[in-house]
């Protein structure tokens, strides 16, 4: 149902969804006291260049999809949330290069964020819900989950671990694009944390290779790899616009249907090969 060709479209998210993490120069942000917080260095210069890179979503089809191997060959892995390596290697790999994390996690959960080994390895990148299009400042005064004071105390106890807050203007750049390329009218809810990582690796890589994003013909009601809760939800989407995201990427897929169906697997330039 998408109305622009992939390719156009390609350049529209290229051009439009602005990828950056918040900066010490940044509005509210610009105090001494967050200085001490926010990572000295930018994503960019954190992770260098990045060639293959892979997304590894948490749907329960990923379970029995000996994916593991062929997810760690990539030069770079994001993961999300709280999905776990440890007993689901040969599924999901064991390399991990980024993980997305929701802001409902890093507060409602802050017990177990603060506390699991999970978390610790590679570079965290914390998301929240805001307003539609707000200003950073009115976000920051009310975000959809106050995550800032834990973030405040993770940063404490792991200072060398780069872990940067995504600008929240960049949610609704690209929910804008995903409702002029629907015919229906959207959930005015952000995208699903899988779509902003989607996004974030193209900004950072050659060529993404997004696993279980599009169900394979392991499609189950089984909501995540790593437990056994059934919701048909987690896959169709209910608060995030989840999909009308998997709609625009099979529209952008530059992969074919077959990978889809064995593996799950859609391949996506990175932006640095889109050429407008
Ligand atoms: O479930 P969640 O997502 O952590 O999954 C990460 C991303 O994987 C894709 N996915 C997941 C399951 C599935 N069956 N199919 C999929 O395609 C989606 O793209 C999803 O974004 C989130 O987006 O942050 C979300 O987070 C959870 C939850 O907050 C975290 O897991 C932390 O516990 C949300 N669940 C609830 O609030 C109950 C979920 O709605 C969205």
């Amino acid at each position: 149902t998408a109305k622009l060709s992939p390719e156009k479209l390609l350049c529209q998210l290229r051009d439009r969804v602005n990828v950056t993490m918040i900066q010490g120069s940044d509005g509210p942000f610009d105090t001494s006291e967050w200085q001490q917080y926010l990572p000295g260095k930018s994503l960019n210069e954190t992770v260098g260049h990045l060639g293959h890179c892979a997304v590894v979503s948490s749907a329960g089809s990923l379970k029995s999809s000996h994916l593991g191997q062929e997810i760690d060959s990539h030069d770079a892995v994001l993961r999300f949330n709280g999905a776990p390596i440890k007993g689901f290697q040969e599924d999901v790999g064991q390399k991990t290069t980024i993980r997305l994390v929701n802001s409902q996690l890093v507060t409602v959960e802050e017990q177990q964020f603060l506390r699991e080994a999970l978390y610790n390895t590679g570079i965290l990148i914390v998301w929240d819900p805001a307003p539609y299009h707000a200003e950073i400042d009115e976000w920051y005064r009310k975000p959809d989950y106050n995550f800032f004071e834990s973030y405040k105390l993770y940063r404490s106890a792991h200072p060398e671990q780069p872990f940067y807050i995504l600008n929240p203007k960049m949610q609704w750049q690209l929910w804008d694009i995903l409702q002029e390329n629907s015919l229906e009218h959207i959930q005015p809810n952000p995208p699903s944390s899988g779509m902003l990582g989607i996004v974030i690796m193209m900004t950072l890589c050659d060529e993404v290779d997004v696993y279980e994003f599009l169900p394979s013909k392991r499609q189950t009601d089984i909501c995540h790899y790593y437990q056994k809760f059934h919701d048909r939800a987690c896959t169709m989407g209910a608060y995030h616009p989840l999909l009308f995201e998997k709609n625009l990427v099979k529209h952008i897929n530059q992969g074919t249907d077959e990978d889809i169906y064995i593996q799950g697997k859609v391949t996506l330039p990175g932006f640095r090969n889109v050429h407008c």
